[in-house]
C-alpha cells in the first residue's frame, strides 16, 4: 500500500476487503492529475483505452457487449424487513446476501491491483456533502470516478482519524490466475452481478459489472439509493433531479429542478440555450439534486456530483450545442463508434455519417450495415467544470433557492406538453403517477410504458410509499415557500407518428410560461388533470408550429386520462397500507374530475 490510513474505520476496512478480494497490491488514490495519466498509461498499455486523435486527452473503451447499462433486475435494496425495501426494489435479506457475496469476492482481485477511491460527493467539507470510500480492481472506474465525484486527498484529512464515510465496495469479478491474459472489458456473466445496498449501515456492495451506475459507486449508488434513505431519515432530499437556472430579460433569475428517466433528454434540458429572446440558461446539474430546507424555510438545491455521464448517440450542436461543446477535450467515451481520423462518432451526432468506423463491439460499420455504430447507452464521461454554461455558482455551499419542480417523462399520447399541479399535495400525486416509455439506459424491452414515480423508481433506496409520505411531510415543511409543481411531456407525437413539439432549445416556452406562473403573470384554464396555459399565454412565436398541432399537443381528453386509471390503482395498489392517506384522497379527486 502506498500510503498510511489514519482513519480507523477505512483502515480496518480495507484490510477486511484486502483478505477478502486478495488483490496482488493495494493502492490508495490522491486524485491528482499525474494519478489520472498514470492509470490512461495502464489502459493503453493493457489494450482497453484508444486514444482518440481529434480530441486532446481523451480516450475511447468498448465494453463487453454483456455489460452495457445499469442492471435493475441485479440491483438490491437489502434491508432486514423486505417492506423497508418496498415493492419497487428487489430484496434479498443481508444476511444471505453477504453471505452469497462474500462468496464472490473470495479471491476476485486476484492478479489485479484494489484500488482505494476516497472521494467526496459535493465539494469537500461542505455540510450537505458525503464522503464515500470506493474499493474497485477496475482502474477505468478509477478514472470516471476522477471526472464524476472529488477524489482528492483532502477527503483523507477531512475523515481525520475517527471521521465516517459510506463504503463502496466494487469488483469487476473477474480474477486472474497466474500467467492468464487479461480480456480488454473484464466483467462477470449477468447472473453473478450484484449490485448491493444496505442502507440501514449505509454500506454498498457491487460485484461483476465494470458499467456506469453499477460501477461508478458515488452516482445512483451512493448519491440516490443511499442518500435518499439517509435523506428520509435526516429531513432531506435526494432527487433524480437536473438543476438549472434560468435568467429573463430583466435579470429575474429561476432555479429549476427536473425530474425524468434516464434517457428522457435530462441532460438537453440542463444546458439548454432558450429560442425565446433575452432569456438564459446555466446548468447546475444534469442528473442528481440534493435539497435541504434553509434558513429562509426554502428549499436549496446543490448537484453532488462534478462530472457529466451522458448518454451520447442523439447528441449533436442541433440537441445539445453546449454537451458537444463539453465534449471537445478530457473526455471518457464508452461504447461509442471510432472514425477512421481518430474520432467517435455516434448516431445522431452532426454531419455526414463516416464512410467506414469501428463499431462498439470492435466490427467494420458503413452506412450500410444493419447494426448501430454506437451503443444506444454509449456514454460520454465529462468534467462539468468543462460545461460552457456551467453556471458561476454550481459549487455554492448552500446552494440555489429552488423556484419550480418539473415532473415528465417520454409519452406519444394522452400527455400534453404542460400542465401545472393545483397543489403540492396534487403536485406529489404527478409525481408519484409519472410514467414514461422505457429507454435503453437500463437492460430491457424498449418502449413500454412504466409508471416510474419521481423518476426515482430504480433509486429510491426505500419503500416508495414512504418517500411519497416524504415528499408530502416536507410540503408541509416549506409551507407556502414550497416550488411550484409542473408536468411536461416533449415526446407527444401525431397520429402519423411525428413529434409535435419541436423540443431542446424551444422548451425554455414552456420554462418561460412557469417562470410567469410563479410570478403571478400568466392565468392558467382549469383541467380536470390541472392547470393548463391559456393558449395566448404559451409563446410560439416563429415556431412555425400549425394551430392544429398546439390543440393536438395541448388536448386532455378525459376519456383517454379514464383508461388510464386502472393503471395508477394497481400501481398504488401495490404500496399497501404505505400509501399515503393524502395520495388516495388525491385520486379520488382525480376520478370525480374526470367525471
Ligand atoms: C443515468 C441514468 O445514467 O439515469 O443517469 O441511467
Ligand atoms: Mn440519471
Amino acid at each position: 500500500m502506498n500510503i498510511d490510513i489514519k482513519n480507523k474505520k477505512l483502515s480496518d476496512w480495507i484490510k477486511e476487503a484486502a483478505d477478502m478480494c486478495r488483490p496482488d497490491d493495494i493502492y490508495v488514490c490522491n486524485g491528482s492529475a499525474e494519478e489520472y495519466n498514470l492509470m490512461i498509461k495502464k489502459l493503453l498499455d493493457h489494450g482497453s483505452a484508444i486514444q482518440l486523435k481529434k480530441r486532446p486527452n481523451s480516450y475511447l473503451f468498448r465494453s463487453d457487449p454483456g455489460d452495457v447499462a445499469r442492471v435493475e433486475d441485479h440491483t438490491y435494496i437489502s434491508t432486514s424487513s423486505k417492506d423497508e425495501a418496498g415493492p419497487t426494489n428487489n430484496w434479498i435479506d443481508p444476511v444471505q446476501l453477504k453471505e452469497t457475496m462474500k462468496g464472490l469476492y473470495n479471491g476476485c482481485m486476484k492478479g489485479r491491483t484494489m484500488y482505494v477511491i476516497p472521494f467526496s460527493m459535493g465539494p469537500i467539507g461542505f455540510p450537505i456533502s458525503k464522503i464515500g470510500v470506493e474499493i474497485t480492481d477496475s482502474p477505468y472506474v478509477v478514472i470516471n470516478m476522477h471526472i464524476m465525484t472529488r477524489v482528492s486527498d483532502r477527503v483523507l484529512e477531512l475523515l481525520s482519524t475517527d471521521g465516517d464515510f459510506i463504503p463502496c465496495l466494487h469488483s469487476i469479478g473477474a480474477p486472474l490466475a497466474e500467467g492468464q491474459k487479461d480480456v480488454l472489458w473484464p466483467c462477470a456473466p449477468i447472473e453473478k452481478k450484484y449490485i448491493s445496498h444496505f442502507p440501514e449501515e449505509n454500506l454498498i456492495w457491487s460485484y461483476g459489472s465494470g458499467y456506469g451506475g453499477n460501477a461508478l459507486l458515488g452516482k445512483k449508488c451512493l448519491a440516490l439509493r443511499i442518500a435518499s434513505a439517509m435523506a428520509k431519515r435526516e429531513g432531506w432530499m435526494a432527487e433524480h433531479m437536473l438543476i438549472l437556472r434560468l435568467t429573463s430579460p430583466e435579470g429575474k433569475r429561476y432555479h429549476i429542478a427536473a425530474a425524468f428517466p434516464s434517457a428522457c433528454g435530462k441532460t438537453n434540458l440542463a444546458m439548454m440555450q432558450p429560442s425565446i429572446p433575452g432569456w438564459r440558461c446555466e446548468c447546475i446539474g444534469d442528473d442528481i439534486a440534493w435539497m435541504k430546507v434553509g434558513a429562509d424555510g426554502r428549499l436549496y438545491a446543490i448537484n453532488p456530483e462534478a462530472g457529466l455521464f451522458g448518454v451520447a448517440p442523439g447528441t449533436s450542436y442541433d440537441t445539445n450545442p453546449m454537451a458537444m461543446d463539453t465534449l471537445k477535450e478530457n473526455v471518457i467515451f464508452t461504447n461509442c463508434a471510432l472514425t477512421d481520423d481518430g474520432d467517435v462518432w455516434w448516431e445522431g451526432m452532426d454531419g455526414d455519417e463516416p464512410l467506414h468506423a469501428i463499431d462498439w463491439k470492435g466490427n467494420d460499420w458503413t452506412p450500410e450495415s444493419k447494426t448501430v455504430a454506437a451503443h444506444p447507452n454509449a456514454r460520454f464521461t465529462a468534467p462539468a467544470s468543462q460545461c460552457p454554461v456551467i453556471c458561476g455558482d454550481w459549487e455554492k455551499p448552500e446552494g440555489v433557492p429552488v423556484d419550480i419542480f418539473i415532473f415528465g417523462g417520454r409519452r406519444s399520447s394522452v400527455v400534453p406538453l404542460v400542465h401545472e399541479a393545483i397543489s403540492w399535495d396534487h403536485g406529489v400525486f404527478l409525481g408519484a403517477t409519472a410514467a414514461s416509455e422505457t429507454t435503453a439506459a437500463n437492460i430491457g424491452a424498449v418502449g413500454n410504458l412504466r409508471r416510474d414515480p419521481f423518476a426515482m423508481k430504480p433509486f429510491c433506496g426505500y419503500n416508495m410509499g414512504d418517500y411519497f409520505q416524504h415528499w408530502l411531510d416536507m410540503g408541509d415543511r416549506v409551507g407556502d415557500k414550497a416550488p411550484r409543481i409542473f408536468y411536461v411531456n416533449w415526446f407527444r407525437k401525431s397520429d402519423d407518428g411525428k413529434f409535435l413539439w419541436p423540443g431542446f432549445s424551444d422548451n425554455s416556452r414552456v420554462l418561460k410560461w412557469m417562470c410567469e406562473r410563479v410570478d403571478g403573470k400568466a392565468v392558467a384554464r382549469e383541467s380536470a388533470i390541472g392547470l393548463l396555459p391559456k393558449e395566448e399565454d404559451l409563446d410560439v412565436q416563429g415556431i412555425g408550429i400549425s394551430g392544429d398541432d398546439m390543440k393536438e399537443l395541448m388536448k386532455v381528453d378525459p376519456a383517454e386520462w379514464k383508461a388510464e386509471i386502472p393503471d395508477i390503482e394497481q400501481h398504488f395498489a401495490a404500496f399497501g397500507s404505505r400509501l399515503p392517506e393524502r395520495l388516495k384522497k388525491q385520486l379520488e379527486e382525480f376520478k370525480k374530475r374526470l367525471g
